[in-house]
């Protein structure tokens, strides 16, 4: 009969057989009875049935053993040797005119967390009716009706492990997914990871239903694939199930699915050797069209319920590294604990910000990762829907966390240390999971991008040389820090593009690590995030919680043409608003808006006020409110960035001079109170002590209160204070000091007003000046800023008229 692989390839469209049950029951199978122990009693009918198909022009005829795992049969059959009887029956129908399939259907058995069995447990007893099949002569062997995708994967890897035949797997679809929640996308990705021979669709629709699966298969699928319609949809007519559609019009729908590009047809329910008959007329001499090749291979994570496809015109993939407790202290108790509360949450919050896959890595002292890592999995598996990323150096940890998945998660990763790809490959390889090829060997890292590709040359052609297909290898591009090596972005981003463009490889990196030792290390990742996408970086390991990686990721989608239509960007960000910029921003922002005489004081543009200030004044607006309302809170300003050290003493002093000059201009239109006595206040900042910001401000506000303020200046010997106040016949003297210092010659000043017996009443102040060293040194007054300065000369002006009157 030849090799069946060999007839998957030809351009032929190969035609299996039709439904078996109707046609075993008119041969005396009772309602209700098992067909495969109705076939052991009665060879002769399933001989007899099988012949019909053969002779209505089917080109494979399917074992009788579709029920035949030792779920399904009864305690003590022997199940291996009910498939190989069966194998052999059909062998003995179609000698050498015909394939034939080991049929298997599913177990009734669920998967945990959905049920009780382990993948392990379903996969020997997949193995242990595959061995009867294969020994029975089979040309390959068919899963068919399967709803669950672990089930499936665990028919293919029973099939592997106990013999080469090659393998289809038939999935039922209801609506859009399969029972247990698998859509068609996922499937057809999953099994072309695993390497089954055949992808296909069967039961549960008729071929105007199923034309939405097949097309999937179609656009996504290199490996053949085979469409199984029923005679159209069921309907119940007087208590028996009747499917509508005959062989005539069966057969054209479901010829119809070869110019999609379906490598094998036949009819599932409700066909018969009648179908079987006109599909094949149907299909003679219409060659099956073979669906246009993707232009770049992708490479596809799945989870039982998405599959995550990477490379190609696909969207780079941001995959969530929150959970890992390399510096977690907290997280890494709790998986030393065996507690997931932690992971849980990281997963979940990384699942809402966008991530597209999540990485797992459960390494550090006291976890046993053989036994967590799986846990884990299993755990995220329950709870969420993404495909995982299982991240360890622990072989035996990777083994295990792949046994408890259901679908082809990716596994991160295998390195060019001596004896991992003959190790890991397989182990992937088997389970269809596609792997992050790390080009680390030996002890010098991979600096150049020479040597990265080099050591990926090496291991690509190693992998394929265990059999693991390319479509399986996710290069590792290497982010080392910029900070130690200047060119380790540039390596980074060459590595992307050969990979790409030469080999059709896609990459991934761990992003975070280029910006290692810098400061603002988001800013860096950022850029460079959009960086390596430009260069075609498939997926990339790192925080989506950091809004400006995934908003940097979406923009450049777009502008990558990744994006049709904007679809995704205007999807996520339509109703988007600027992040809150820095609070130095946002000042920066309202300073522009604000006054601009203020801002000539503050920014201190001396040559700028004089305009200003005239054109104000043109406008109208009085000399003293420009001075309270502009001028003094400018300066004051001045005052407070000096103090959050934004300004420092080259911006002091042009704001000052900017203040005096404008000052200047106003002062000889500053109205005078009409009618009152000034009070006169001597300024000055006392000896020792050249700051005179503050009190300058102090005068200012004083005089724009209606004070006459005789400043004295800085530097200023108490002898020479207390002398100008007698002259002047002071109401009140104010000392400024900015130092510890120069404080104390404060004192000398009060102690010789009391000498001299002055009536001024002493108000000190500045930076180190307190309420009790006041106190201390005998002064009337505190004053802790400009506009207490005014409040508390004012109150001592007051006390003074007070005691006059009084
Ligand atoms: N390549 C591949 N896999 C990788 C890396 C890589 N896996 C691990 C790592 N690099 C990528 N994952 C992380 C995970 C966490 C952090 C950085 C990279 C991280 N963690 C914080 C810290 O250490 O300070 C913890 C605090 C937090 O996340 O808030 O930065 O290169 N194939």
């Amino acid at each position: 009969m030849g090799d069946f692989r060999k007839a998957l390839g030809d351009e032929t469209v190969l035609v299996f057989d039709g439904a078996m049950g109707t046609l075993l029951q008119g041969r005396g199978l009772a309602p209700g009875q098992s067909p495969e122990l109705f076939g052991l009693a009665n060879p002769e009918a399933i001989v007899a049935t099988h012949r019909e198909y053969i002779e209505a022009g089917s080109r494979v005829v399917t074992s009788n053993t579709f029920g035949g795992t030792r779920y399904k049969l009864p305690a003590g059959t022997d199940v291996a040797g009910l498939s190989r009887e069966m194998a052999r029956l059909a062998r003995r129908a179609a000698g050498d005119t015909a394939f034939v399939a080991g049929s298997v259907g599913p177990t009734g058995q669920f998967v945990t967390p959905l049920g009780k069995v382990t993948l392990a447990e379903l996969v020997d007893a997949f193995a242990e009716q595959i061995a009867g099949l294969a020994d029975g002569g089979c040309d390959l062997i068919v899963g068919e009706t399967h709803f669950d995708l672990a089930e499936a994967k665990a028919l293919v890897l029973a099939c592997r492990k106990v013999c080469r035949l090659p393998v289809a797997v038939c999935m039922t679809f209801e609506g859009t997914a399969s029972l247990t929640g698998s859509p068609p996308e996922v499937f057809a990705d999953a099994m072309e990871n695993l390497g089954v021979d055949l992808v296909g669709v069967n039961c549960g629709a008729g071929p105007d239903d199923m034309r939405l699966v097949a097309e999937v298969f179609a656009r996504r699928l290199t490996t053949p694939f085979f469409v199984k319609p029923n005679a159209g949809m069921p309907r119940l007519e007087g208590g028996r199930t009747v499917f509508p559609m005959g062989p005539q019009e069966f057969a054209e729908k479901t010829a119809a699915f070869a110019d999609l590009g379906a490598k094998a047809l036949s009819g599932c329910c409700g066909t018969t050797p009648a179908h079987i008959a006109a599909l094949a007329k149907a299909l003679s001499g219409r060659p099956r069209v073979r669906p246009a090749a993707p232009d770049h291979p992708v490479l596809a994570v799945t989870s039982r319920s998405l599959s995550v496809t990477l490379g190609g015109a696909s969207p780079c993939a941001v995959i969530g590294e929150r959970i890992n407790p390399t510096g977690k202290a907290e997280l890494a108790a709790e998986l030393a604990a065996g507690e997931f509360t932690r992971a849980l949450a990281f997963a979940e919050e990384q699942v809402a910000a966008g991530a597209a896959i999540l990485d797992v890595n459960v390494g550090a002292p006291m976890v046993d990762e053989v036994a967590v890592l799986p846990g884990l999995a299993l755990e995220l598996t329950k709870r969420q829907r993404l495909p995982l990323c299982l991240d360890s150096n622990n072989a035996e940890a990777l083994s295990a966390a792949l046994w408890a998945s259901p679908a082809t998660p990716l596994v991160n990763s295998i390195s060019g240390e001596p004896g991992r790809m003959e190790l890991l490959g397989p182990i992937c390889r088997d389970h269809g999971a596609p792997f992050i090829l790390l080009p680390l060997k030996g002890r010098k890292l991979p600096v150049t991008a020479a040597e990265r590709l080099a050591i990926i040359e090496e291991l690509v052609a190693q992998a394929e040389s265990l059999g693991i297909p390319r479509r399986l290898i996710l290069v590792d591009a290497l982010a080392l820090t910029v900070s130690s090596k200047a060119e380790a972005g540039l390596a980074c981003l060459e590595t992307i593009r050969h990979c790409r463009q030469a080999w059709g490889l896609p990459t991934v990196l761990g992003l975070s690590n280029i910006s290692f030792g810098l400061p603002a290390r988001e800013l860096v990742n950022g850029a460079f995030f959009a960086m390596c996408l430009g260069a075609g970086l498939a997926a990339a390991i790192a925080n989506p919680n950091v809004p400006r990686l995934m908003e940097t990721g979406a923009a450049c989608e777009v502008l990558l043409a990744r994006d049709p239509q904007a679809g995704r960007f205007i999807d996520r960000y339509a109703g988007w608003k600027a992040a809150a910029p820095s609070a130095a921003a946002v000042r920066a922002v309202a300073e522009e808006a604000g006054s601009p005489i203020r801002q000539a004081v503050i920014k201190g543009r001396k040559a700028e006020l004089p305009a200003l200030l005239d054109a104000a004044l043109a406008a109208g607006r009085p000399a003293a409110a420009i001075l309270s309302e502009e001028l003094i809170p400018g300066i004051m300003d001045v005052g407070e960035r000096y103090e959050r050290k934004e300004y420092f003493l080259p911006q002091l002093l042009v704001a000052a001079e900017a203040m005096r000059a404008g000052f200047e201009r106003l002062e000889p239109l500053l109205a005078e109170t009409p009618g009152a006595q000034k009070a006169r206040i001597v300024m000055a900042t006392v000896e020792g002590d050249i700051h005179d910001i503050g009190k300058n401000i102090v005068c200012l506000m004083l005089k724009n209160h209606g004070f006459e303020v005789i400043d004295l200046g800085k530097d200023v010997p108490a002898a020479r204070i207390v002398a100008e106040a007698a002259a002047r016949d002071a109401d009140v003297i104010g000392l400024s000091a900015l130092m510890t210092t120069t404080m104390v010659r404060m004192e000398d000043t009060v102690r010789l007003v009391r000498e001299k017996g002055l009536r001024a009443k002493v108000m000190v102040g500045g930076a180190v000046v307190t309420e009790a060293f006041a106190r201390s040194i005998g002064a009337d007054a505190h004053a802790t800023d400009a506009v207490d300065a005014v409040r508390r000369a004012k109150g001592l002006v007051g006390a003074e008229a007070e005691k006059t009157t009084g």
